[in-house]
């Protein structure tokens, strides 16, 4: 099922890629007219989104042993293997925009959106869009002062690593990329390892049921509609990304594991690292072409956001449902 919602999505975006250079879409060249025209796109960050800069809050998270993997998921989910990890803290919440402007305010640097000059929006689908960086929101808009709260996007892995290096060097603390061990673990609440952030349950709010997280639901876009993966019975009020900490907090009092964006995880990606993987605290392959990405998006359906659930990316890339959460070695 991973396989063939990520090679979906992957299979979109090439094809829009391609399409880009032989079709014009009225609505993409509107974004992309919007996005090069905008002015502020050269601004640099505003003093609202920098001042009262303050570490991210970070949770303390228990050391224990759990069962990674699922036997009844992907091949690169087994073997289910146990796995004992060192107390550790994560970050309550996903990393925000006025959290990350703080970085860029202080360092001028340049994310890799930036550099290369693009990301992948969502404008009916996904989409490359030239100007698009992490000051924009999930069409490619220059977010407002408003956004501020919200899970920063566009982003890769290369600039979440730079953003914990920086928070690293500015506190004298050892902030980084939590492993993929530590995702899962985290996200499951040790060794219970729910499914789901929220528990084993599937989700309902058609009875006055309170949503548990930000997935594909039944909530329209005036412009888009329905999102493709939009999953029935359930409606949580956000086609895009919600103001972290809008939804129940795990057990760990970690808010939006599931759901909201995609987070990026430190090791490298093997498909058969789990039948190798060492006990104690694995940190993934010593190298590889990919990193890991967890924890499913506004644009997946809640069959694919499961905690056990890995999606390879390149550490270049960026897309428009894809942030980061930190944490921090104790
Ligand atoms: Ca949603």
């Amino acid at each position: 099922m991973k396989l063939i919602a990520f090679c979906l999505l992957l299979f979109t975006v090439s094809l829009q890629a391609a399409n880009i250079t032989t079709t014009t879409l009225p609505v993409k060249d509107s974004i992309i007219k919007s996005v090069k025209s905008d002015p502020t796109k050269t601004r640099p960050v505003t003093e609202t989104q920098v001042k009262n800069l303050s570490e991210p809050e970070m949770v303390r998270i228990p050391g224990g042993f759990f069962s990674m993997g699922a036997k009844e998921g992907d091949q690169d989910e087994r073997p289910v293997h146990r796995v004992v990890i060192s107390s550790f803290k994560m970050g309550k919440y996903e990393i925000t925009m006025k959290e990350f402007a703080a970085f860029i305010s202080s360092t001028n640097y340049q994310t890799d959106a930036e550099k290369q000059g693009n990301s992948y929006v969502y404008i009916g689908h996904f989409d490359k869009a030239d100007g698009v960086s992490w000051r924009d929101d999930e069409e490619g808009h220059h977010r407002s002062d408003s956004d501020a709260s919200k899970p920063v996007v566009h982003v890769s892995w290369n600039d979440a690593n730079a953003y914990c290096q920086w928070l690293s060097r500015q506190t004298g603390k050892t902030f980084r990329l939590p492993t993929d061990a530590e995702w899962e673990y985290a996200a499951g609440c040790g060794m219970k390892h729910y499914k789901y952030s929220w528990g084993n349950f599937m989700p309902r709010t058609g009875n006055g049921e309170k949503p548990v997280a930000n997935v594909a639901d039944e909530t329209n876009h005036p412009k888009y509609g329905a999102l493709l993966q939009k999953y029935l019975g359930y409606k949580d009020g956000f086609f895009f990304a919600a103001p972290v900490g809008s939804f129940m907090a795990n057990e760990f009092g970690l808010y939006d594991m599931t759901g909201n964006v995609f987070e990026w995880c430190n090791d490298w990606y093997d498909p058969n690292y789990y039948a190798n993987s060492p006990e104690n605290n694995p940190q993934g392959p010593s190298t590889g072409k990919f990193r890991i990405m967890r924890g499913g998006s506004w644009y997946f359906n809640v069959i694919n956001s499961r905690i056990a659930y890995r999606i390879p990316n390149i550490p270049e890339r960026r897309h428009s449902d894809l942030g980061f959460r930190i944490a921090q070695t104790l």
